[in-house]
C-alpha cells in the first residue's frame, strides 16, 4: 500500500468516527496542519524533478480532494446530529393550548365613574366636559374666590410659567363655561382630572373629581340634600345609609356644607366620613355665569372620584390607582 493509500484509509476511518466540530478540527489538523501528513506530502514535491513532481503532484491533489470531501461529509453529519439533538431536547407539544391573551378590564376609577354617570343620568343630569389647562378667571375669579385666597397660592395650584394659564385644581370651571353657553334649566355633572400640589397616601398631584350643578327656578338646599342622599345610597348600595350636612364655608356657595356619610368601621363602630362639599350657588357666581339670581337659583357639589372608588372597593392607598400594578388592577376585571 502506498503512503497516500495509507493516509486515505486512515482518514476514512478517523473522519467516520468524529462526533463533534472540535474533534473534526483536531482530526483535520492531522492531514492539513503544519505537520499534517498531506502537508508533508505537498512539501516533498519541492525536492522532486519536474517529471516526478507532475506524477506525484496529481496523486497528492487527488488524495487532498478525497480527504476534503471526507471532512465535508463529517461536518454535515455532525451538524445534522447536533440539530437533531437540539430538536429532541427542545421539543414542544404543539397540541398544547396556546397562551391565552390576558383578559382586560376597566380601571376601578373608570368603573366608579361609569356607575356614577348612570346614577346621575337617572336623575336627569347631563355630562359636561372642559379643558384641563384653564384660566385663572374660570378657576377662581368667576367662582367668587378673593384675590388672596389660599387656593390661588402656588402651594396648592400648578401655574404654567410665563402665562396666565394653570392646571385646573377642580372641575368647577367646566360649570362656569357651561353657564356662559347655556340658559337655565341646567343639570350637569362634570367629571374629570384635576391637579393640585399635594401627594401622600390619600393625595395625588393628579386625581379625579366629579362636580355637579343644578340651576332652575326655586332650587334650594332641600333639593341638594335629597339628590346627594339618593345618590350616595345608590352608589354604596345601602338604602339605610345616613348622610349628614354640616355648615361650612366656600366662596362659591352660600350656604355651604360639608357632606358626611355614615360608615361602620371594622369594629362595628359608626363613624362619619367626609365625602364631599356642596351648597347653594352664590348669587355672584350665577351673575358671573350670565344668570339672573333674582329669577334662578341652584345647588352645586364636589367630591373626589378616586376617594369614592377607594371607599367602594376598600382600597386604602390612593397611589395604587396610579401604579399600574396588574396584580392590583386584575381584581377589578
Ligand atoms: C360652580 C358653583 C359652585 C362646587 C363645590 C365643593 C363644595 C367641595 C371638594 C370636595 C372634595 C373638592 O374633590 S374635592 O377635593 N369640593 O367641597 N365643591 S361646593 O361648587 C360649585 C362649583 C361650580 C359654578
Amino acid at each position: 500500500m502506498t503512503t497516500l493509500e495509507a493516509i486515505l484509509t486512515e482518514a476514512t476511518t478517523y473522519f467516520a468516527a468524529v462526533k463533534s466540530a472540535p474533534e473534526l478540527e483536531q482530526t483535520k489538523a492531522k492531514y492539513f496542519g503544519k505537520s499534517g501528513s498531506l502537508t508533508e506530502q505537498l512539501n516533498s514535491l519541492a525536492s522532486m524533478s519536474p517529471e516526478e513532481k507532475k506524477v506525484a503532484g496529481a496523486a497528492i491533489n487527488l488524495a487532498k480532494a478525497r480527504v476534503e470531501s471526507l471532512i465535508s461529509e463529517a461536518r454535515s453529519r455532525i451538524s445534522h446530529a447536533e440539530l437533531e439533538a437540539k430538536l429532541n431536547a427542545e421539543s414542544i407539544d404543539v397540541t398544547q393550548p396556546g397562551r391565552m391573551a390576558g383578559i382586560g378590564g376597566l380601571h376601578p376609577v373608570t368603573r366608579a365613574l361609569e356607575r356614577i354617570e348612570i346614577l346621575f343620568a337617572t336623575m336627569g343630569f347631563a355630562i359636561a366636559d372642559g379643558p384641563e389647562i384653564e384660566t385663572d378667571y374660570h378657576c377662581f375669579t368667576a367662582l367668587n374666590t378673593p384675590p388672596n385666597h389660599p387656593a390661588r397660592s402656588m402651594q396648592d395650584t400648578f401655574y404654567i410659567a410665563d402665562s396666565e394659564h394653570l392646571l385646573r385644581p377642580h372641575t368647577s370651571p367646566v360649570q362656569i363655561r357651561y353657564m356662559e353657553e347655556h340658559e337655565p334649566p341646567l343639570r350637569i355633572i362634570c367629571p374629570g382630572r384635576v391637579f393640585r400640589c399635594d401627594h401622600d397616601a390619600t393625595h395625588s398631584p393628579m386625581f379625579h373629581q366629579i362636580e355637579g350643578l343644578w340651576i332652575d327656578e326655586g332650587i334650594s338646599l332641600a333639593d341638594l340634600k335629597g339628590t346627594l342622599t339618593q345618590f350616595f345610597r345608590a352608589f354604596f348600595e345601602r338604602d339605610d345609609m345616613q348622610i349628614r350636612f354640616r355648615p361650612s364655608f366656600f366662596p362659591f356657595v352660600e350656604p355651604g356644607v360639608e357632606v358626611d356619610m355614615e360608615w361602620e368601621n371594622k369594629g362595628g363602630k359608626i363613624k362619619w366620613l367626609e365625602i364631599g362639599g356642596a351648597g347653594v350657588v352664590h348669587p355672584q357666581v350665577l351673575r358671573n355665569g350670565g344668570i339672573d339670581p333674582e329669577k334662578f337659583s341652584g345647588f352645586a357639589f364636589g367630591m373626589g372620584l378616586d376617594r369614592l372608588a377607594m371607599l367602594k372597593y376598600g382600597v386604602n392607598d390612593l397611589r395604587l390607582f396610579f401604579e399600574n400594578d396588574v396584580k392590583f388592577l386584575s381584581q377589578f376585571r
